[in-house]
């Protein structure tokens, strides 16, 4: 097939997904024509059978906003007729999904299918801004196929929007032959010199991630076990954040590691995955911690149920229980041998349901379902 995938170049969780379904998709010999406005993070290194095509964006003095949703429309156009596009597929309803949708009906070719994917915040925060939601009902309405990345995202969508339609839950998804390629990378003895337990979190620093929530049960860790927590990402609470681990005096047991391509090597450094969102219509850096054998400690709320097992991989507690969440990572922490079995659940449930080799022909069946329909 020739697939066209329109997605965030961005380090968040869609524009991971995108990339990693587009190699995946290459690796069994599709072409994949990545769309979007730089190239996104994780396809930087050359993959066969991927080429990358950046949206042009036209400025004119009496635009006061340039408009990316048109340029990317017309460059969707341009592929389709040029590399003989079967699908569209947009990662992200907004504006992706719009994108596509008048794409097609420039193009006016009934072969070409739109699908797109909803990955959470363009349904539950973005999407369900009254200036966008006519819009984002109208795009998943429109689309020739829509999955979802959680069942509770598929249900959230329905009630949120009143959808009629089928939306196809097709699961994120992690290579398990990846982690070992990294392991070795991070030495744990730079983080933590007198073999103190490591903490990590890793987000975009918004403020459904909760990162203030990750600092204080860090605090509470600490004052009852040695411990230092990594924290990977860039956003806008991350000055908050850092002004928060000084008053709180955790700075030298801290480290604030920025964006990083490849989270792996960092979880072989790694104890314990703190996620304490408010949000989260799938966590997809759970998964990846799960993958290379870490316990997560996280929310139970969105999707999150649905990735972590509860007491099995991890642990889940309300929004906002600190000292609850805390307690269970000294709990785990102190306990080598429940530890250790959380550890092989982890890796062992990454593997047995979100193994991409089970989860790309998911998506390669449903464009083939589209294109028959
Ligand atoms: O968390 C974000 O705001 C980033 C967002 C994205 O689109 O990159 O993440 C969403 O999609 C990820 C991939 O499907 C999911 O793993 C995240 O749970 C989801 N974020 C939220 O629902 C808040």
């Amino acid at each position: 097939m020739n697939i066209g995938i329109v997605c965030y170049p961005t380090h968040g969780g869609s524009g991971v997904v995108a990339s990693e379904l587009a190699i995946g998709l290459a690796q069994k010999g599709h072409e994949v024509h990545i769309v979007s406005y730089a190239p996104p993070f994780r396809l930087r290194a050359f993959h066969q059978n991927i080429f990358i095509h950046e949206v042009d964006v036209a400025s004119y003095p009496l635009f006061k906003f340039p408009s990316y949703e048109l340029g990317l429309a017309a460059k969707l156009v341009e592929l389709a007729e040029i590399h003989h596009l079967d699908v569209i597929h947009a990662h992200y309803a907004l504006p992706h999904a719009a994108s596509a949708y008048l794409a097609k009906q420039i193009f006016n070719a009934r072969r070409l299918k739109t699908v797109t994917t909803l990955h959470g915040t363009d349904i539950t925060l973005v999407g369900a801004d009254p200036s966008f939601r006519r819009v984002v009902k109208f795009a998943i309405e429109k689309s020739d196929g829509v999955t979802a990345v959680s069942h509770y995202l598929k249900n959230r969508t329905i009630e949120e929007f009143d959808i009629r339609r089928e939306i196809r839950v097709i699961y994120n998804f992690v290579d398990p032959g990846r982690p070992a390629q990294n392991r070795g990378l991070c030495a744990r003895e730079a983080f933590a010199p007198k073999g103190e337990k490591i903490l990590m979190h890793a987000s975009n620093f918004r403020p459904v991630k909760r990162v203030g929530d990750v600092v204080r049960i860090f605090a509470q860790v600490r004052s009852q076990t040695p411990a230092k927590l990594l924290l990977v990402g860039e956003g806008p609470d991350r000055p908050f954040v850092q002004q928060l681990v000084g008053e709180m005096r955790l700075g030298s047991d801290v480290h604030f590691l920025g964006e990083q391509d490849q989270l792996e090597p960092l979880f072989f450094c790694t104890d314990l995955f703190l996620l304490p969102s408010e949000q989260e219509s799938f966590g997809l850096t759970a998964l990846e911690a799960m993958n290379c054998g870490v316990p997560v400690i996280g929310t139970d709320i969105g999707g999150l149920p649905e990735v972590i097992a509860q007491g099995e991989t991890g642990y889940l507690l309300p929004v906002g229980d600190i000292a609850g969440m805390a307690a269970k990572a000294v709990e785990l922490l102190n306990d080598p041998a429940a530890h250790e079995l959380f550890k092989t659940r982890a890796r062992r449930r990454a593997e047995q349901f979100f193994d991409a080799a089970r989860i790309i022909p998911q998506y390669e069946a449903f464009y083939q379902e589209i294109m028959n329909s």
